[in-house]
């Protein structure tokens, strides 16, 4: 019953004489469930006119790929450049969508006059909650909620090594995650008002990194550490048990909500094999909409977990291929022209399914 085009949908649906004709895009869907349906973004993609409309019609949040990190806002120490940052957000408020920040901390891509610059703790510490300080500040009633700490724990769930942390870090590496309430007690301060997550890599199931974040959080609520929320980040391929990783997926989301912070789901793709001539396989994009279908009904089910991102949306434009040497790819809803692939239309199914009594924890 479905046409490729979204849009057309309706007018085809009343054409065959369907009832149930609602359905035009993902973000009228997720408004009627009371879900933040959202993307990564980048702004030098804005120009493009299918981007641009795809972007505006489907989605009611987007998040800056690149454009809010260290290396885009920090040109040298003395300089913040928000120009992209600032480009995202008015495309945002003039299509009615809410903006995710990513990410204030994290070890990996950080500038070289960062990295290489030999400052102390002392300075670090200065230099860390100025940062916070100043792009909080900057984006303050524009962004909503913020990744404030990024993959800060490895596969053990050990504390990894960073520059914040101990290399040499901002003077409390001895103490584990120390570092890391103190700079959401810095993220806290610069704006009150934003939800302050903390955003994982690979610790979406149940394993011994999702169970430290776990553990990590429950302690920042129990002392009353100012943390909103987790960000399940979901880079994951096509090729997986799908029933498990999506019973393990639940379980995840019911301890962590049951903290009481909001879960997101930030930064989902489903990666298939790409041949040497650059194409994916029919049966992998159908098992791949079974697999985002999961996803999105695990989230939907639990109140409490409140946006479903991918990262990217068009198949044109992902992380993936480069990434992985052209050898995935193909990983997002909408092929590398724009067309809704089976995975769209998986994710626009559940969110119509998902329509009922879910409630928005997004304030401002
Ligand atoms: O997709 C992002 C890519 O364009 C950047 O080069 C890279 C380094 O900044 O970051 C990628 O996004 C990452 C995200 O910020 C954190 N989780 C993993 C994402 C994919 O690597």
């Amino acid at each position: 019953m479905y046409c490729l085009n979204p849009i057309r949908w309706c007018a085809v649906a009343v054409s065959w004489g369907c009832l149930v004709c609602s359905a035009q895009s993902l973000r009228q869907e997720a408004d009627h469930a009371e879900v933040l349906i959202g993307t990564a973004v980048r702004p030098s993609q804005l120009s493009e006119v299918n981007y641009a409309s795809t972007l505006a019609r489907e989605y009611n949040m987007i998040e800056a790929e690149d454009a809010m990190k260290w290396w885009v806002l920090r040109p040298d120490r003395a300089s913040f450049d928000f120009r992209q940052g600032d480009e995202l957000v008015r495309f945002a408020e003039s299509h009615g969508m809410k903006v995710r920040g990513h990410c204030l901390v994290w070890g990996r891509y950080n500038p070289e006059w960062l990295t290489q610059g030999h400052f102390t703790t002392d300075q670090l510490s200065h230099l860390l909650h100025e940062h916070i300080t100043n792009v909080m500040k900057h984006f303050s009633g524009q962004v909503f909620a913020w990744d404030v700490v990024n993959e800060a724990l490895d596969e053990n769930g050990n504390v990894r090594d960073s520059i914040w942390y101990n290399q040499p870090g901002i003077g409390i590496s001895a103490k584990g995650t120390a570092y890391i309430e103190q700079v959401f007690r810095w993220a806290h301060e610069a704006d009150p008002h934003a939800l302050l997550f903390y955003n994982e890599a690979e610790g979406e199931g149940m394993s011994r990194k999702s169970d430290a974040v776990y553990a990590m959080v429950k302690d920042l609520r129990q002392r009353h550490v100012p943390i909103d929320g987790v960000g399940l980040q979901m880079h994951i391929p096509v090729d997986l048990d799908i029933e498990k990783r999506a019973t393990e997926l639940r379980a995840n989301i019911a301890r962590l909500t049951a903290l009481g912070v909001h879960v997101h789901i930030t930064e989902l793709d489903v990666s298939v094999p790409i041949d040497t001539k650059g194409n994916s396989q029919a049966q992998d994009l159908k098992r791949q909409a079974d697999v985002f279908r999961s996803i999105v009904r695990a989230c939907l089910d639990n109140r409490g977990c409140t946006a479903i991102q991918t990262w990217g949306f068009t198949d044109k434009y992902s992380w993936i291929g480069s990434h992985s040497h052209g050898t995935r790819g193909d990983a997002l809803p909408f092929d590398r022209t724009y067309a809704p692939k089976a995975a769209y239309r998986a994710i626009l199914q559940e969110l119509s399914a998902g329509r009922g009594s879910r409630e928005l924890h997004t304030s401002p």
